[in-house]
């Protein structure tokens, strides 16, 4: 195979580096080290470093070592200059605001760039404006790398050495984030593993590490106005992803999927490619375990949700029912492989939650409440006089008297209109803090995985649970996934949004070919997970929720696990899949709940929406759908018609 312009480029570097690796270090000479070893780095690293300290100019060099003194070190700094300051309700929590213009993720500035532009975004349909996947081309990201030139003049620049997953484990990933935001390293210190170990790791593996770079694009004097300390260009973000040279380049924002490197760039785009590669999986779920409290019998599950459709909150539920005991893994992303015994065995990535504040309450999720009560970071959130922090849902766990400054550093009278807390303000915490995570979350083999759950904001028509028929089948139905927009990027309104596999903000390559990745799973050894899909979301005529959801989601987790086990007596067949029969999901206590409207399948609602996902993947992915996508699909369709009567859905 022929090496693209991005491996060349890197061999290049690697060539030119042993020559004039004496003059890249007398170059950095000219920048001082503030703080570690240069020498010490890994040969590549500096390498690394080196190229980008000479084309971004920061002040300084400071390498990274995930000490406590390090963190205590820039909080001071950052309290100092007034960008950060302590919530003292709680121990060592802290609060930031940013620039009211740097508060979500940029979608429409995040692209994958590789030579050949099929290899990112499928063959949409002409005319047809692709949502899956965006791409760049060398030139055009080119254009915005110019943007680096010189942008840490007079500040800082970090080097954070951190593993994804354990350090050490075979699942585990090493990256290095250059960055000159030292909110992004206090962030970066919860949600990946920052240690001087990782530096031992890559000299003993095989030295391969994700490369991200982040600048907040302001270099000093500053030309834009700060806002709250927090200094962004919003003019010139630029989220570029490199596959081939396994490269992030993020410039201009400081909000956390934009910067926080390790997560969504690392963790999904870029690891979905690595996965694709090697033959596993990285994917936007939770992985949680349930242990039947009779039997001592544990199970794993993986679910994905689109942004904001509480996957937080499931990962850590309560049940409400005394049967299980429920146990997290991870909240957000999990890395997948098959054992030798071809057992699926699934990691977090991650070390912490970075999860949304409003709505998240003692009722709600008290156990990612008790999780942030220390060493956490809160970004946008609104405070209280005496210390506390303060989002919508906080209302009766809050002194009705207390003064509340807004999340813009307003005074904030409860009933008065606008939000108190921005719809996407976040806690940062660490996952060892979450009082039900599993004692096996830092496991390096894994955990093995029994089952998928796909779901979204389905306020019509889909049922509380239905399983999908087979593997190929269950691919089907994480393809044409669909939810509510959410806060948690750009856009606004309540429009119902394709969000295939939960991953449409954060594919990493032609979604046609992830599609055949999956199907290419099924082959022996691989035991594969039962798939399933979930809508806590579905309302009534008068628009209410007909399920409780929260900690009665357990009910529904508990069919899907008597299922994972075999039992063939609790489900039925039905045109999308199989539903569970009545009254095998114990509703024990929930007061009236209507299963026929729970489970009911309008046929005009399923007619429109099959033809919808048909119309959806041939315009979006078209050659590039997998025939036995399609033919799922097809064959579906004639389920519909043919097994649905018109009466079925009231
Ligand atoms: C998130 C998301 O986890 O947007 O932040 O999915
Ligand atoms: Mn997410």
């Amino acid at each position: 195979m022929s090496k693209t312009r991005h491996q060349e480029e890197i061999e290049e570097e690697e060539n030119l580096f042993y020559e004039v690796h004496e003059v890249v270090v007398r170059k950095l000479g000219h920048v001082p080290i503030a703080k570690g070893d240069f020498h010490y780095l890994p040969k590549k690293v500096q390498r690394y470093v080196a190229k980008w300290v000479q084309i971004c100019k920061p002040r300084a060099i400071y390498i990274c070592d995930g000490s406590q003194d390090e963190a205590t070190e820039v909080i001071h700094k950052l309290e100092e200059r007034g960008m950060l300051h302590k919530l003292k309700k709680y121990q060592d929590n802290y609060i930031v605001r940013t620039d009211p213009a740097d508060v979500a993720r940029v979608e429409s500035k995040t692209w994958m760039c590789t030579e050949q532009k099929y290899d990112t975004v499928p063959h949409v349909q002409p005319g047809v404006v692709g949502i899956l996947g965006k791409w760049i081309s060398p030139d055009e990201a080119a254009e915005h790398l110019e943007n680096y030139d010189g942008c840490m003049a007079g500040r800082m620049l970090y080097v954070i050495p951190f593993s994804m997953g354990p350090i050490g484990s075979p699942l585990s990933k090493i990256g290095v984030e250059l960055t000159d935001s030292n909110y992004v390293l206090l962030c970066m210190r919860v949600m990946a593993r920052v240690s001087n170990d990782v530096w031992h790791f890559l000299r003993e593996g095989d030295g391969e590490f994700v490369r991200c770079l982040h600048s907040m694009g302001c270099p000093r004097p500053v030309q834009r106005k700060t806002i709250n300390h927090w200094p962004c260009n919003p003019e010139k973000v630029f989220i570029g992803h490199f596959p081939d040279k396994r490269e992030i380049c993020s410039f201009g924002s400081g909000y956390g999927g934009n910067s926080i490197l390790g997560k969504k760039c690392f963790a999904l785009r870029i690891a979905g490619c690595i996965a694709r590669d090697e033959g596993w999986l990285a994917e936007h779920m939770l992985i949680m375990g349930l242990t039947n409290e009779k039997t001592g019998k544990e199970t794993f599950l993986a679910a994905a949700f689109p942004s904001a459709c509480g996957k937080t909150n499931m990962a850590m539920l309560t049940p409400s029912i005394p049967d299980y005991t429920v146990r997290c893994v991870g909240d957000d992303i999990a890395w997948m492989r098959f054992d030798k015994d071809g057992v699926l065995h699934g990691i977090n990535p991650e070390a912490g939650f970075f999860g949304v504040c409003p709505g998240t309450n003692m009722k709600t999720n008290p156990n990612a409440m008790l999780t942030c009560m220390k060493n956490s970071i809160f970004t946008n959130v609104a405070e209280t006089a005496d210390g506390g922090f303060f989002w919508e849902g906080l209302e009766d766990e809050t002194d009705p008297h207390v003064t509340i400054t807004d999340w813009l550093g307003n005074n904030w009278r409860r009933g008065q209109p606008g939000k108190a807390a921005h719809p996407n303000s976040r806690f940062t915490c660490p996952a060892g803090q979450c009082p039900i995570i599993h004692p096996k979350w830092e496991d390096k083999k894994g955990v093995p995985i029994s089952a998928f759950i796909f779901g979204g904001r389905r306020p019509t028509g889909v049922p509380l649970v239905y399983e999908a028929f087979s593997w190929r089948h269950g691919v089907m139905i994480g393809a044409t996934v669909k939810s509510e927009a959410t806060a948690a990027a750009e856009f606004a309104g309540k429009s119902i949004m394709h969000d295939p596999m939960a991953m449409r903000p954060f594919l990493g390559y032609n979604f046609g070919k992830y599609l055949d990745h999956w199907l290419s799973l099924e082959k022996p050894p691989h035991k594969l997970p039962k798939i399933f899909h979930v809508n806590w979301f579905r309302v009534d005529e008068e628009g209410q929720f007909m399920w409780p959801g929260f900690g009665d989601n357990v009910r529904v987790l508990d069919w899907i696990i008597r299922r994972c086990e075999g039992d063939d007596s609790i489900a039925i067949k039905s045109p999308i899949g199989y539903l569970p029969k009545k009254g095998s999901i114990n509703m024990d206590g929930l007061g009236k709940i209507n299963w026929e409207e729970l489970f009911s399948l309008p046929k005009h609602y399923w007619t429109s929406d099959i033809e919808e996902n048909i119309r959806f993947l041939d315009l979006q992915v078209g050659e590039d759908l997998p025939q036995a996508i399609r033919d799922e699909l097809a064959v579906q369709k004639k389920r519909i018609e043919e097994e649905l009567f018109a009466d079925d859905g009231k």
